[in-house]
């Protein structure tokens, strides 16, 4: 049994524009794993392209052991970024647009050479990756109650709503990844914290993973690390700030009501 995998990421893209969560695909289509699940999510990003968006990069997902307890899934995957995703810091968010959005920090790098699949490892990753960024992804999972399968998630596209971009950009060679610190505030009080190595022992097995998986990273893409810690809910009003030890700030203000 086959999947119609244009009808399931119509599906999901109706559910994000209706602002109207639906039930896991898998309930209704026992048939879609993990192989059919990516074709759905790029057949998803496709269907944004077409209508005039711009693949920018990827996003790791459930890579830390903070997001696989809090998610209940406990293998990684992948999704992929677009410049309708980029949201300014100084912007606020419209919460209200969302179904139930969520937040967490991540660390970001900006790939400078193409990395190929066969080789991908860890020097590889940091000598190709022409600065490393600090970085919040919101979250907006398609699926009633935010809760999925692996199948479900990958064919959300790893539940990516909007991705904000701050702090300062360095080299890699310029801090130390697995120590780089992270405290998360929300209203101004430390909610949580964390050091790069949550992702996988360093952040850069993560994308070097990426880029086996994902049959490579071309030059000029963003990827988003993982969150480092459980995803924060975000209401109206809310402000998120993730400070890093080297790569400073990035934060994320919520629009005061929901619209
Ligand atoms: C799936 C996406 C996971 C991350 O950084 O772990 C993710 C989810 O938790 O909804 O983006
Ligand atoms: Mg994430």
């Amino acid at each position: 049994m086959s999947v119609d995998v244009e009808a399931l990421a119509r599906r999901l893209a109706d559910a994000a524009t209706e602002r109207r969560p639906i039930p896991m695909l898998t309930q209704s289509e026992p048939a879609l794993d993990v192989a059919a699940a990516y074709r759905v999510q790029r057949a998803g990003i496709d269907r944004r392209v077409g209508a005039g968006d711009r693949r920018i990069g990827y996003k790791l997902g459930l890579v830390s052991r903070a997001k696989q307890r809090a998610m209940g899934v406990s293998e990684p995957l992948w999704g992929e970024l677009t410049a309708g995703m980029l949201h300014a810091e100084d912007e606020p968010l419209a919460v209200g647009q969302l179904i139930h959005p969520r937040v967490e920090p991540e660390l970001g790098f900006l790939i400078g050479r193409d990395i190929d699949p066969e080789t991908a490892s860890v020097p590889v990753v940091l000598a190709a990756t022409e600065a490393i960024f600090p970085a919040l992804e919101v979250l907006d999972s398609r699926y009633e109650d935010f809760r999925f399968t692996l199948p479900d998630v990958v064919a959300d596209n790893a539940s990516a709503a909007s991705i904000v971009l701050g702090g300062r950009s360095l080299a890699p060679s310029a801090l130390d990844l697995r120590l780089e610190g992270m405290a998360l505030s929300r209203d101004g009080e430390v909610v949580d914290t964390a050091a790069g190595a949550a992702v996988t022992g360093h952040p850069a097995v993560a994308v070097a993973w990426l880029a086996r998986v994902a049959g490579g990273i071309p030059a000029g893409s963003v990827v988003l690390s993982g969150g480092l810690t459980a995803p924060v809910p975000l209401k109206p009003g809310t402000v998120i700030t993730a400070d890093f030890t080297s790569v400073g700030s990035v934060t994320l203000r919520c629009g005061a009501r929901e619209a």
